[in-house]
């Protein structure tokens, strides 16, 4: 061999020997069995959910399957609010907010049921006598096979189980093996919550059937069943009424079907045993090895996508809980990358396409009466959930979403008419799986008319990372029919003349000068989230060439929103009056809507707004609870300040408290559970969501105009490198760096167009393609930015100009399908 090749070949092994490295570290684990349901380890299919708990005696599998929720099809609104929708704007304007809210809680908010609970299928239990006394155990969760394991010694055996949700055969499979023949003893059971009956049928198969409970007068008529079937190599498998045994088994295999009669948001009447004993049979005619094969084959699809490397310190050497105990005090950045590569993990086996949203516990949940129900709640928390699904190149997982809003838009129609007397559809602050879409839990939280407005965005998001007219052409009726109800819906405010949302609060908050009554007219979100309805409606009938007569009163009414404005503080108001508070710490930061998920708000277009919305984000605080703290690395993100972002990371990544903890009046104490869920608390996913949207917010953003690459990454992250995320436009992007400065970025075109890059260090091409400074607006369709009214600003604010470090800006034409590389300029 010449030296050269040598030395390709010594690079080579190295190169993929770190990769295996760090592959091998994609796992959660620990050295005893789950004790509480937090510690379990979750696994998912999107449809199926299962918390392995890996007690060596006393194995439990929690399960759950996304349409069981208690309740059957029902409407909520309250047809008294088109009566006193002109009063109680008037009160609103007139400023008796006591009297309107009080009105409110009568007339507009729902009499009847405020939302049905996600409830849990129940669990199965397996017995193992003679593991009670154990050593050399070891659970883990691989997120790069989407697989659990547990391993353990007893009687100088060693005890192994395998197990996961298989995405192609939709049942959860678990293996058992052990060193030595013949040692596999145990007895499988089943219990719930639900009310059920468990039975053995002549197939020796365990059966559980039940139904969904009764709530708030809605009878419960989710019917569903479970079948467990043990197949066995070797030894004996025996039953009684309830239970099966396996006696003196080599391997034993346990395959869990789970069905119910759900059809739809509407309907109800699917045969759910026969729909078991097919997912059933249709996994039986598979072996072990192909079926593990074909699910990790097609995990992989989506999850290998991007690769994300940080560097590593001697922390990982230990458990996962052991880390999160330390993260905040140490140095663990491989705990970062995991912690996003395992919400990803979650957004794969939470929302597969055909299935349900992600709800507020993904699909995880124990109880009959989860927190909040485990409900849709959609003033941030659900579409928090799919934050991450673009930009970590996850598109495919937001169609549930999708398809929610397209039932939304026909349920939530009659709601318009009837509460409103409008047009198009409207969605208040909560729904289900029925869809519902009244206004619930009284009026201080759920007086707000604007959850289809900022659900609607997924829409648009989809198609300006995606660019597919076939996608924007069907889902067009939606975004069209959201901003029919707001066209509808503004009202002329006395004052300035403005056109906005009332009655409506800005997301659970109300001013500290009349705090019992969020009751307002105009808040900014809802301003900056019609702004964008709107907005997007214009650009999607443009593309479409539709509907020119509604796109002109579209853009006349757009021109009569309220500009944002700048309060005395030097804050960005969040209401229409300039009542802000710096000692205000609610964990809702609706009016940074416009910074993040939205871009009205930017360094290089509005200054002052940029400088107003830090000042209102410093005032807020950090530390609050999980999902809170998750959005907020965005925002630090946006504001382009990484080591503040990473500090709001460090909050997130911490033991929760043991007792509540409060900051003032308001709710703070989010962190992470043992099993890195994430904590509002209780355990909320929308946290996990946030947080990985959040780091990748670090690496790279493409909302103002431009792709940014390495925008707001901290100190501490002076090495790493990503792949495959994916930037607006469809450009995905791998980026690597050293000593915190870009060295070589991969852009690889899916659409074509002119890509723009913008960056704190000087780049050159590494290859033949023209390369130039970029000037004026950027030609490529996608990267389209609002434009945005100068705010008002308060006379006694003290608004300091924006100060921001040097960065470069490019443009080069690309082909759709093809690569190009920049390198670090010497
Ligand atoms: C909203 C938030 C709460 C919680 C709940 C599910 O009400 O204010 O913090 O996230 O949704």
């Amino acid at each position: 061999m010449t030296k050269k090749v040598v030395s390709v070949f010594i690079c080579l092994f190295f190169v993929t020997n770190l990769v295996a490295q760090n592959d091998s570290l994609l796992k959660l684990w620990y050295n005893q069995p789950a004790k509480r349901w937090v510690e379990a380890l979750p696994i998912g299919n999107g449809r199926l959910g299962a918390m392995i708990f890996g007690n060596p005696s006393e194995e439990r599998i929690q399960l759950n399957e996304n349409s069981v929720w208690a309740g059957s099809p029902y409407n909520n609104a309250n047809p008294k609010a088109l009566k006193s929708l002109a009063v109680i704007r008037k009160l609103i304007f007139e400023g008796d907010y006591q009297k309107a809210q009080d009105m409110a809680n009568k007339d507009f908010i729902s009499q009847t049921a405020q939302g049905m609970p996600y409830q849990t299928v129940g669990s199965l239990y397996l017995s193992f006598p003679g593991s009670e006394n154990y050593n050399g155990y070891y659970r883990e969760l691989n997120l790069k096979e989407a697989t659990a394991t547990v391993k353990y010694n007893a009687d100088g055996i060693e005890f192994r189980r395998v197990y996961f949700a298989s995405f192609p055969d939709q049942v959860i499979i678990i293996r058992l093996t052990a060193d030595k023949p013949g040692k596999i003893n145990f007895t499988a059971s089943m219990n719930s919550p639900e009310k059920v009956v468990v039975s053995v049928n002549g197939h020796n198969e365990m059966v559980l059937e039940g139904m969904t409970t009764d709530h708030e007068g809605i009878k419960g008529e989710v019917k569903f069943s479970s079948m467990v079937k043990i197949i066995n190599n070797g030894g004996e498998l025996s039953s009684n009424d309830t239970s099966l045994s396996v006696n003196g088994a080599d391997i034993a295999t346990i395959y869990i079907s789970i069905a119910t009669n759900f059809i739809n948001y509407n309907q109800l009447g699917a045969n759910q045993l026969e729909r078991t004993e097919n997912y059933l049979s249709a996994a039986l005619k598979k072996n072990y090895t192909e079926a593990l094969k074909e699910h990790i084959e097609y995990y992989q699809k989506f999850f290998n996508r991007v690769k994300f490397d940080l560097g590593m310190t001697g922390s990982v050497k230990n458990p996962t809980d052991i880390r999160i105990n330390e993260f905040a005090a140490g140095n663990d950045p491989q705990l970062v990358s995991l912690y996003f590569q395992f919400g990803r993990y979650l957004l794969i086996s939470s929302s597969e396409p055909g299935g349900q949203p992600a709800n507020l516990q993904g699909i995880w949940n124990d109880q009959l009466y989860p927190p909040w129900d485990s409900k849709y709640t959609v003033n941030i928390n659900t579409e928090m959930n799919y934050w991450p699904a673009e930009v970590t190149n996850l598109s495919e997982m937001s169609e549930p979403l999708e398809k929610m809003l397209t039932e939304l838009s026909v349920a939530g129609r009659e709601t318009a008419k009837e509460m409103y007397g409008a047009n198009g559809w409207v969605l208040h602050h909560n729904t289900d799986l029925w869809r519902i879409s009244g206004a619930i839990d009284g009026a201080y939280w759920g007086m707000w008319p604007c959850g289809g407005a900022w659900l609607s965005q997924q829409l648009w998001y989809k198609y300006i990372y995606n660019g597919n007219k076939k996608f924007l052409d069907s889902y067009y009726p939606v975004l069209k029919g959201a901003s029919e109800f707001f066209n509808d819906f503004l009202i002329e405010e006395p004052e300035h003349k403005w056109l906005v949302v009332s009655p409506s609060v800005s997301p659970e908050n109300s001013p500290s000068v009349h705090s019992e009554y969020s009751i307002t007219a105009g808040a900014t979100v809802d301003n900056q989230l019609v702004f964008d309805l709107f907005t997007e409606t214009i650009l999607a009938a443009n593309i479409l060439g539709k509907d020119n007569k509604f796109i002109r009163v579209l853009n006349s009414k757009l021109k009569r929103l309220p500009p944002m404005q700048i309060g005395h503080f030097g804050q960005l108001q969040e209401w229409l009056h300039d009542w802000d508070s710096p000692d205000d710490h609610n964990r809702h930061v609706s009016h940074l809507y416009g910074l993040y998920p939205g871009n009205q708000i930017s360094p290089f277009r509005t200054p002052e707004l940029f400088e107003a919305a830090k000042t209102s984000l410093v005032f807020r605080g950090d530390e609050s609870t999980g999902w809170s703290m998750g959005w907020k690395v965005n925002l630090w993100a946006r504001l382009l300040d990484g080591n503040h972002a990473y500090k709001l990371i460090k909050d997130q990544i911490k033991p929760v408290a043991a007792r509540e903890r409060r900051i003032g009046n308001f709710a703070a104490g989010g962190g992470t559970y043992p099993n890195m869920f994430d904590a509002h608390p209780p355990f909320q996913i929308d946290g996990n969501f946030g947080c990985t949207a959040g780091i990748a917010e670090m690496l790279l953003q493409s909302q103002d105009g431009f792709i940014f690459i390495l925008p707001a990454i901290p100190d501490v992250w002076s090495e790493g490198s990503v792949s495959g995320l994916k930037a607006r436009g469809g450009f995905i992007v791998d980026i690597e760096w050293e000593k915190s400065a870009v060295s070589k970025i991969r852009i690889k075109s899916l659409l074509g167009g002119n890509c723009r890059i913008r960056s704190y260090n000087k780049l050159v091409p590494a290859g033949a393609f023209k390369f130039k400074d970029a000037k004026g607006k950027n030609p490529n369709e996608f990267f389209i930015v609002p434009d945005i009214k100068r705010p008002l600003i308060s006379p006694v604010a003290n608004v300091k100009p924006v100060e921001l470090r040097k960065s470069y800006i490019y443009d080069f034409q690309t082909k759709a399908g093809k690569e190009y590389t920049l390198t670090l300029s010497e």
